[in-house]
């Protein structure tokens, strides 16, 4: 069989991480990236038989270190079938007149310019070929805003629009882009916001029954699994609990 590949930013945690898992039961040979090394390493260890892995470790906003590292893949790794574009973190929750100039930075560099710099890696050779797919993780908060998500929304709303702008020219190759938008998800993504406060990160969780990073992994294997002439274009995705990025329905003793 051809070695198909899939490369995933934000491997070592949540969604990348069970994504990553899920592509390679599919068949897919892994790219998995991230910054802890360890943790890139616990998940090579977890590769079916028959898969090959291939872990790099780099931040995503270190944009000469991308385009040298993913611009010169081995040989046998070049030829990405499947982006998934998923490293990314909200960075404190305080309202725009008192944020942290730091988060900001944080977040824009890294949930936008970080996709752009890895897509900017890999676009080509699929333009080259004329085939492959691109799979955004955005978010309800690319949707919605809500009170103090300001630039993380914000940055989510940039993932939307160029999702669209991606899809729109990369369309003459016949390149698939797929927007995925999930509602809350138990991750280690309310631990990162809120700087390792986890009595604060649990409570996000508290109350319902949230999405898990498997649930996106699910959506993941049925969008990557339709026939060539069918792309899942744009898909929101909440928890039963969760009806809008403000309401949740919280049954707290
Ligand atoms: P996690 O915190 O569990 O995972 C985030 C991943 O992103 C980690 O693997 C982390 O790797 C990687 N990452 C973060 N910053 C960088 C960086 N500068 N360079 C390289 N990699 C980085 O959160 P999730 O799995 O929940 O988040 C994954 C994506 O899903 C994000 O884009 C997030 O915005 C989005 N999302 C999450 C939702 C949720 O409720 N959890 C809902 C909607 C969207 P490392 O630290 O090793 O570098
Ligand atoms: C993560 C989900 O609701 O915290 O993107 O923005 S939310």
């Amino acid at each position: 069989m051809e070695k198909k590949i899939a490369l995933i930013t934000g491997a070592t945690s949540g969604i990348g991480r069970a994504s990553a898992i899920t592509l390679a039961k599919m068949g897919f040979h892994i790219i998995a990236t991230g910054r802890r090394t360890d943790r890139l390493e616990e998940l090579g260890s977890e590769m079916p038989k028959g898969i090959d892995f291939l872990p790099l470790v780099f931040d995503v906003r270190d944009r000469e270190t991308v385009m040298e590292i993913l611009g010169n893949l081995p040989e046998n790794w070049k030829n990405v079938d499947v982006l998934l574009n998923n490293a990314g973190n909200a960075h404190g929750m305080d309202p725009i007149q008192s944020g942290n100039m730091d988060d900001w930075d944080a977040m824009i560099d890294i949930n936008v310019k970080g996709l752009l710099y890895v897509s900017k890696a890999i676009m080509p050779g699929m333009c080259e070929r004329k085939s492959g797919m691109i799979i955004n993780i955005g978010s309800i908060a690319g949707k919605e805003v809500y009170p103090n998500g300001n630039v993380y929304c914000g940055s989510k709303h940039a993932v939307d629009a160029i999702t669209k702008g991606m899809r729109m020219d990369l369309n003459p190759f016949g390149i698939r882009v797929v927007a995925i938008h999930p509602g809350l998800v138990e991750t280690e993504f309310s631990l990162v916001r809120f700087k390792g406060d986890s009595k604060r990160s649990e409570t996000i969780y508290q109350g319902y029954e949230p999405l898990v990073a498997q649930d996106i992994a699910d959506i993941i294997e049925f969008a990557v699994n339709r026939p060539a002439h069918v792309v899942l274009a744009d898909i929101v995705v909440l928890p039963t609990a969760q009806a809008s990025a403000t309401l949740v329905k919280k049954d707290l003793k």
